[in-house]
């Protein structure tokens, strides 16, 4: 399914006399208080999130899994999504592939695909977490720290196959997250299991071409329950230090122990030029998935604070491969996706008004309470209107959701898909 622009043109005449008003009316706002709401307005247009090519259709936990009707069961269709998205949001302009679930089989008729729906090929992600059919070793017992020489060198060129993928479809940059840990106490050696890590990581970077990077994601714990072998930033930036200065840190949000000061981790790898991706989602107790700021939006704002800041102030960082990495167990995978754009949008839009220069005088004079103030200020204003207008300017939909459910999106995909297909991969 393509939306038609027309009936999207028609759907958002509705609503376009109150978002007139209102946008003026915060338009007005914040030019008094001398913001430049035009500057604003393009950095919201030029904001681009990669939609995995696994959250398209259901998710599920280990106890199961609820199937969506008319999900995606082809790497086509599952573009086909994006650009849907993409059409009423304007902000998700690319897909990041997970390898081996959604390998093309025709690479020319999908990089088509993709450009005709002006979505772009963002980091490719591989994938030692589980075993692939007819693989020779296994990752039981780890992967690229096995102890075992023939499980992690399968591990490598599985890593240097994926990276060859993405240069066959304009990608840049590769993902690397590991589930390799230990349940129990004394499974693993520490130090073994973090050299023969650090060891492939490079064998990987060895055969990264000049303009790639390298992102390495780390996560606390699960699927291992007692040791993760990167298991936090401060593991994953020695890593990339050690693999080179085109090796990245990535933090995902949901990887993380309850309250762990994610704005920190992102104001100091920035400040290090080492954050090179991000992986957006929301929980409450874990790596929830859940849709991004559904739980913690406050915490998201004080998070996109320090990236603005840091996107402002350390040129030595690169620009950041943004990602959603959530599952949507009971929602409309569609819809799911579009609130977690709109949560993020809103995030950065309000982190963009944050007076630095006021902040950083009251930081000066240890007002802790106009530091408060100048923060909460931002956060509290209701910055829709401008994102409203960022979309609309671009062709999309005033209101992503109700445009969605206008134009009947997931009732023509059952139509076209029938109710029973799987999203590969889930
Ligand atoms: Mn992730």
């Amino acid at each position: 399914m393509i939306i038609n622009k027309e009936h999207l043109f028609e759907d958002n005449k509705k609503d376009l006399k109150s978002h007139k008003e209102s946008f003026d009316f915060l338009g007005l706002k914040l030019d008094n208080e001398g913001h430049d709401v035009a500057k604003i307005i393009t950095k919201l247009k030029d904001f681009q999130v990669a939609i995995p090519s696994w959250a398209l259709g259901a998710g599920g936990t280990r106890f199961g899994r609820y199937s969506f009707y008319g999900e995606p069961s082809s790497l086509d269709q599952k573009i086909e999504d994006i650009g849907i998205i993409h059409t009423l949001t304007q902000t998700s302009g690319a897909v990041s592939l997970h390898i081996p679930w959604d390998i093309p089989e025709d690479f020319k008729s999908i990089k088509e695909l993709a450009c005709s729906l002006n979505i772009k090929f963002d980091a490719v992600n591989s994938n030692t977490f589980q075993d692939q059919k007819g693989a020779k070793e296994s990752y039981k017992f780890g992967s690229l720290s096995n102890t075992s020489k023939a499980a992690r060198e399968q591990a490598i060129q599985h890593n240097l196959d994926v990276i060859n993928i993405g240069n066959k479809l304009g990608s840049k940059s590769l993902t690397v997250w590991l589930a390799d840990g230990s349940n129990f106490p004394g499974q693993s050696n520490f130090q073994t299991a973090l050299q023969h890590t650090e060891s492939s990581l490079k064998s990987i970077y060895k055969g990264l071409p000049d303009d790639w990077s390298m992102l390495i994601e780390y996560k606390p714990y699960e699927p291992n329950f007692y040791s993760t072998v990167i298991q936090d930033w401060g593991t994953s930036f020695m890593l990339a230090n050690a693999c080179g200065e085109k090796a990245y840190s990535l933090v995902d949000l949901g990887h993380h122990l309850p309250n762990t000061n994610i704005e920190q981790i992102v104001s100091i790898l920035m400040m290090k030029g080492k954050l090179g991706g991000f992986h957006f989602n929301d929980s409450k107790y874990g790596d929830d998935d859940l849709t991004v700021g559904s739980i913690k939006p406050y915490s998201l704002f004080l998070i996109f604070n320090e990236l603005v800041y840091g996107m402002r102030n350390n040129p030595q960082n690169p620009n950041l491969a943004w990602m959603i990495d959530a599952s949507h167990n009971i929602k409309d995978p569609l819809e799911d996706l579009i609130q977690s754009l709109e949560s993020i949008q809103e995030a950065y839009a309000k982190a963009l008004l944050v007076d630095q220069d006021a902040l950083k005088d009251a930081q000066m004079n240890h007002d802790v309470v106009t530091c408060q103030e100048i923060l909460q200020a931002a956060y509290r204003t209701d910055v829709r209107p401008l994102i409203e207008k960022a979309r609309l300017d671009l062709g999309g939909a005033i209101h992503p959701i109700k445009a969605f459910r206008n134009l009947k999106v997931r009732e023509t995909l059952i139509k076209e898909r029938g109710k029973n297909t799987v999203a590969t991969g889930l």
